[in-house]
């Protein structure tokens, strides 16, 4: 996702990191640098502007010039632009969505045809009832095409989703009322009305929309766009959000999405935040969107809080969760806690995904990281750890040569394998412990190392 944007910033920012100190020169160079690869990436030319022009302001400013490490500071302010173009700090609910409201709460998709609506309205029904326990309702405004109807239907019942049988003969408004009076008569506490698109931008459908709008006055209004769409998608972002009241935009397709210039420049355009990314054809193919965590995602940092959540979701959580005290206590991490991590990472799988929301670097050094959470060689180092005893998982400071060689042989392997190992659990300590002492931020900085 975004990889050109993202590769063309981390040389940036690497290059930067490289100079000892900053000067004005080389801040420019710098500059001009961010400046191309965001032209690369198919951001609008507004946004570049405004974009640049920040970066440029707080890198000239004192800010950059007194601190310790230039590098660090510039990398920092790349972030924080980022962040700022992403979205800023605007607080958005767990959900992705303003749901507090007197139900049934009325979210209405709008956008051009084939971005993704439909399955969109899809994979928010099965968001809202999987993670945030609402009952949600579809219905089907696209009279003139039975075949999208249906599919909608289809896509309610494989995600649990109630839906309500739409009358192509009457108009958009009125089964807009209809499925509100059928929803309040049901348990369900959120309808999402899925609409028509058309393949290019036109008044008629905008007027329609515009109406709808007026009549149903939904709670939330998210104009739906392909992020594959780049610079095209900013006349259309532009013409609905005059069009139509937004509150926010969900991105689709982020998923095949090279260059993330739709991302960028999205929210300067239409004034609202992305509050979804679409990350796939399958209905759990979809991500609540933090402006913060995908500028550090962007940057080559990590989503480190986005990587814990998707762990979450994956892993015995009061595992996690004792795991968690322990360490925030300060009691060390011994191998029998690491070979519980081992355990859980092989039983994840996919690590594939999760990859690409650790802080690495890419090319060949995440390629090495692949390897490790090979499958197999987790199970190498399981066995290590099952050949020790209790005491010497405890303390495996106490193992001597003769002890790492009888583990080594227990296990079936080298004592090279044991050595490297105990190096490994050495440094996950070492990052732990700097965790308790610096929280998050020591983490993020302990993680590239690893
Ligand atoms: N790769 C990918 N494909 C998507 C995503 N969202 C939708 N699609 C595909 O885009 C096509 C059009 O989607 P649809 O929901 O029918 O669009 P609509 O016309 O706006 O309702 C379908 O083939 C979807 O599977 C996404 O996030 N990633
Ligand atoms: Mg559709």
């Amino acid at each position: 996702m975004f990889d050109n944007l993202s590769s063309r910033l981390k040389a940036v920012a690497e290059a930067v990191r490289g100079k000892g100190r900053l000067s004005e020169d080389n801040i420019a160079a710098a500059v001009s640098d961010v400046r191309r690869a965001l032209i690369e990436a198919d951001v609008a030319l507004p946004v570049v502007k405004t974009f640049v022009a920040g970066v440029r302001a707080r890198a000239i400013g004192a800010e950059i010039m007194r601190s310790l490490s230039p590098g660090q500071a510039f990398i920092k302010i790349l972030h924080d632009e980022l962040a700022a173009t992403l979205g800023g700090d605007e607080a958005v609910p767990d959900s992705g969505l303003n749901l507090k409201a007197q139900p049934p709460v009325i979210i209405l998709l709008a956008g051009l045809q084939g971005v993704g609506k439909t399955t969109t309205a899809a994979k928010l029904a099965l968001h809202l009832q999987a993670k945030h326990g609402h009952t949600v309702t579809l219905a089907s405004l696209d009279t003139r095409r039975p075949a999208a109807i249906l599919q909608l239907q289809r896509l309610a019942e494989q995600v649990g989703a109630g839906f309500v049988p739409t009358d192509p003969a009457a108009t958009v408004v009125a089964i807009a009322q209809h499925a509100v009076a059928e929803v309040r008569r049901s348990t369900a506490d959120v309808l999402i009305l899925d609409t028509a698109g058309r393949s290019r931008l036109d008044e008629e459908l905008l007027d329609e929309l515009r109406q709808l709008h007026a009549e149903v006055s939904p709670h939330e209004t998210l104009f739906i766009v392909d992020s594959m769409a780049g610079q095209d998608a900013v006349n259309v972002a532009a013409a609905f959000g005059a069009a139509l009241p937004l509150t926010g935009v969900i991105l689709t397709k982020a998923d095949g999405d090279a260059r993330g210039g739709s991302a960028l420049s999205v929210k300067t355009v239409t004034g609202k935040p992305i509050r979804f990314l679409g990350t796939g054809e399958e209905l759990t193919g979809l991500e609540t969107f933090h402006p913060d965590r995908m500028a550090s995602r962007i940057l080559g940092m990590g989503d480190v809080l986005g990587l814990v959540e998707e762990v979450q979701q994956k892993v015995d959580l009061d595992k996690a969760q004792t795991l968690a005290r322990k360490i925030r206590k300060g009691k060390g991490f011994d191998l029998a806690d690491l070979r519980e991590q081992l355990g859980q990472m092989a039983d994840m799988g996919g690590m594939q995904g999760l990859l690409d929301k650790l802080p690495l670097p890419g090319g060949r050094q995440r390629g090495q990281i692949a390897e490790q959470i090979d499958p197999r060689a987790i199970g190498r180092q399981i066995a290590i750890i099952n050949s020790m005893t209790p005491g010497e998982r405890r303390f495996p400071k106490t193992l001597n040569g003769s002890r790492k060689r009888r583990i080594a042989s227990g296990a079936g392997l080298a004592v090279q394998d044991v050595n490297r190992l105990l190096k490994q659990h050495q440094q996950m300590q070492k990052m732990f412990k700097r965790f308790n002492k610096m929280g998050m931020k020591g983490l993020m900085r302990g993680l590239p190392g690893l």
